[in-house]
């Protein structure tokens, strides 16, 4: 079922690979996992941290689906640090690891290092987040949203909900981390989106670095500064959360005083979003693990696989968070 999920949602384009020396890799480094003849695929893995309940899930959802599939996974957890992957990524290469995954921190940087895990004839895949570079065929896939679409979804809610009333709305937005994929698609996605209402208003607009406790931080300073502020689209749930925080602090109503749009859906986001207190929540699925573990069996036995997999997505409104939250798994 995953594997039909997977081929429905390619793109068109397919990557032929340098397949000889993928599989070479895959055979000749079984010294990672100890002993001569060693089938078993050693996946070095270097996550951004553990800033938010949807990076809990992608990482639990990476590690149980490694094991699942009997592959040895190196895990290394930057904390938000993109030298720290780096270095993570180094020594992966140097123990000579079958497959190198990451979800890169920032968009740009990486091309030293990437080049480095080239040469030495170890296939990267990039998850989650991708990489913005001028040459094509440092990593061989990408799996991960498609966050431009996460934002333009974001904002046609807001235009179909919010500039509909003819009322004024001035939008606080809470940006994710300076510099991340995520942070920087969704901000573009609703722009474009709500270009053409001019009753839609960015009034201020700020990295809380997908963090609660940045969301509430910069929530705080600007409702200081900008009393008016009316809605809010924070680029995450736990943004959300700590803006919540906030506004409860500043004597105001979340989701009634000022309206909240967020990104994710993880349990708690959808708790408050069932609660009343965020109104519209653009799904985006951290449960990666098996996808990434097949791309990676698949590009180590020298298949074909796509440049690019899109995750499929969802929406949630209040009434559908509380459909859904009995079984929701994260
Ligand atoms: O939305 C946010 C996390 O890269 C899609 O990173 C991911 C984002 C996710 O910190 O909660």
């Amino acid at each position: 079922m995953i594997r039909n999920k997977l081929l429905a949602a390619v793109t068109a384009s397919v990557a032929v690979l340098g397949l000889a020396a993928c599989g070479g890799s895959a055979e000749g480094s079984g010294g990672g996992g100890g002993g001569g003849g060693d089938d078993t695929i050693t996946m070095g893995f270097a996550q951004v941290g553990a800033e938010s309940g949807w990076r809990t899930a992608n990482t639990q959802s990476i590690q149980e689906s490694a094991e699942a599939a009997g592959i040895e996974l190196q895990f290394s957890d930057a904390q938000g640090e993109q030298e720290n992957q780096i270095s993570a990524i180094r020594s992966f290469i140097q123990q000579r690891v079958d497959v190198i995954a990451f979800s890169p921190v920032v968009e740009t940087g990486w091309d030293a290092v990437l080049l480095e895990a080239k040469r030495a004839n170890i296939p990267v895949i990039l998850t989650d987040r991708s990489v913005e570079t001028e040459q094509e065929d440092l990593f061989v896939t990408f799996l991960g949203s498609d966050f431009i679409e996460e934002g333009r979804k974001a904002g046609e809610w807001a235009v179909e909900n919010w500039a509909s009333t003819g009322a004024q709305w001035n939008i606080a937005e809470l940006q994710g981390t300076t510099g991340a994929a995520p942070a920087i698609d969704r901000q573009e996605g609703f722009a474009e989106a709500i270009a053409d209402s001019p009753n839609l208003t960015i009034v201020a607009s700020q990295s809380g670095d997908f963090t609660r406790t940045g969301g509430r931080e910069v929530m705080e300073a600007m409702l200081n500064s900008n009393p008016d502020i009316n809605a809010v689209y924070a680029h995450n749930d736990d943004m959300a959360l700590g803006a919540i925080e906030a506004i409860e602090a500043a004597g105001k109503v979340p989701g009634q005083d000022i309206q909240i749009i967020s990104v994710d859906a993880v349990r708690d986001g959808m708790q408050a979003l069932a609660d009343g207190k965020i109104n519209f929540i653009v799904e985006c699925n951290p449960l990666l693990g098996e996808q990434l573990m097949e791309l990676a069996q698949q590009v180590l036995d020298g298949e074909e696989v796509p440049e690019r997999v899109v995750t499929e997505e969802t929406t949630f409104t209040q009434e559908q968070a509380a459909e859904v939250l009995p079984d929701r798994k994260y």
